[in-house]
């Protein structure tokens, strides 16, 4: 503080300068900076005391692992490894003293990051054949979602399968989901089906065989042959077939059991024979297949083969069948 001072007297005023400085009694300092704070688990942590009244130490009572305190600064740092809430008393001193206050550390466990899909982008399929698609993704999924499937696929959102087969030819954009407690990482599946002529739905869609009645499993011209017998024997599915029917029979001469039948030629089928004792036991088998007639229908469609397999002099009983199946 500065001023001015002035003595009067009856033969005049004299004037003279004052300064007083006042000087504040010495405190300890007080504690400024935030009670409260938060670390994560696993990642570098930072937090400074800081105090009025020029403190020049600092010091924390109290244990978290990980962490260690500059004195001279006041700066705590470190990495903390334990999840939890600790009350720490932290000071400040100067020479007239010392400030103390509690400061509340919550170290948090680190976040989980949300799973990132890996599983391909795109996939190409054919309309009719069976699909299969994995979604795969990092930081351990446990939950999964895809969206617009195309007819005839479904989805297991448990091991995040999509599969089935896909009726419709087309590109189809299938929004993926990969879930965990952390969130949800997004992806899609660019699916193409195309149609190949050597399907069962190119089969029914050149035949006009759609709506009711339509299905692999359907019969439609009720011949006992139902509509995938149809196209794996070339026969008309609607008109009776039932002359074209697979025939039994039996050689004595090779002692073997003979299944005679049609097979399209320009169709993609599985034939599987399979052999029984029991009728109740079924075993896949490899009877020989000899051609008989290579072009059945004179249009290179169909031919007729027949398939033989010995039976053990021994054997009271034998069976043979054939079922059919798309790739
Ligand atoms: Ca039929
Ligand atoms: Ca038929």
């Amino acid at each position: 503080m500065a001023g001015s001072i002035s003595a009067t007297n009856p033969v005049g005023t004299g004037f003279g300068d004052l300064a007083i400085t006042f000087t504040a009694a010495a405190q300890a300092p007080v504690i400024t900076s935030p009670l409260t704070a938060t670390a994560t688990a696993g990642q570098p942590f930072t937090y400074r005391i800081t105090a009025s009244n020029a403190p020049d130490r600092f010091a924390v009572e109290g244990d978290v692992p990980g962490l260690g305190i500059v004195f001279a600064t006041g700066v705590i740092s470190g990495t903390c490894v334990e999840i939890g809430v600790y009350p720490l008393t932290i000071s400040a001193t100067n020479a007239a003293g010392t400030g103390e206050a509690t400061l509340v550390l919550t170290v948090e466990p680190a976040p989980i990051p949300k799973p990132v899909i890996t599983s391909p982008s795109a996939a190409t399929t054919i309309a009719g054949r069976t699909f299969r698609y994995q979604i795969t993704a990092d930081h351990g999924p446990t939950w999964f979602g895809a969206d617009d499937l195309p007819y005839g696929l479904v989805f297991d959102p448990i091991i995040g399968v999509i599969s089935g087969r896909p009726w419709y030819y087309g590109d189809y954009t299938i929004p993926l989901r990969a879930s965990n407690l952390g969130g949800t990482g997004l992806g899609s599946l660019a699916l193409s089906v195309v149609v190949t002529a050597d399907t069962y739905i190119a089969w029914a869609w050149a035949r006009d065989l759609t709506g009711p009645g339509s299905a692999e499993g359907d019969d439609r011209d009720q011949d006992g042959l139902i509509n995938l017998l149809e196209f794996a024997l070339a026969t008309d599915p609607f008109r009776s077939s039932s002359l074209q029917a697979p025939q039994g029979g039996f050689d004595p001469g090779s002692r073997s059991l003979l299944l005679t039948h049609r097979r399209t030629r320009t169709a993609q089928v599985v034939w599987t024979y399979e052999t029984s004792s029991d009728l109740v036991t079924w075993s896949v088998c490899a009877p020989t297949i000899t051609v008989l007639l290579s072009d059945a229908d004179g249009d290179g469609s169909a031919e007729v083969v027949r398939a033989a397999l010995p039976v053990a002099a021994a054997e009271g009983r034998r069976f043979l069948r054939v079922s059919v199946s798309e790739p």
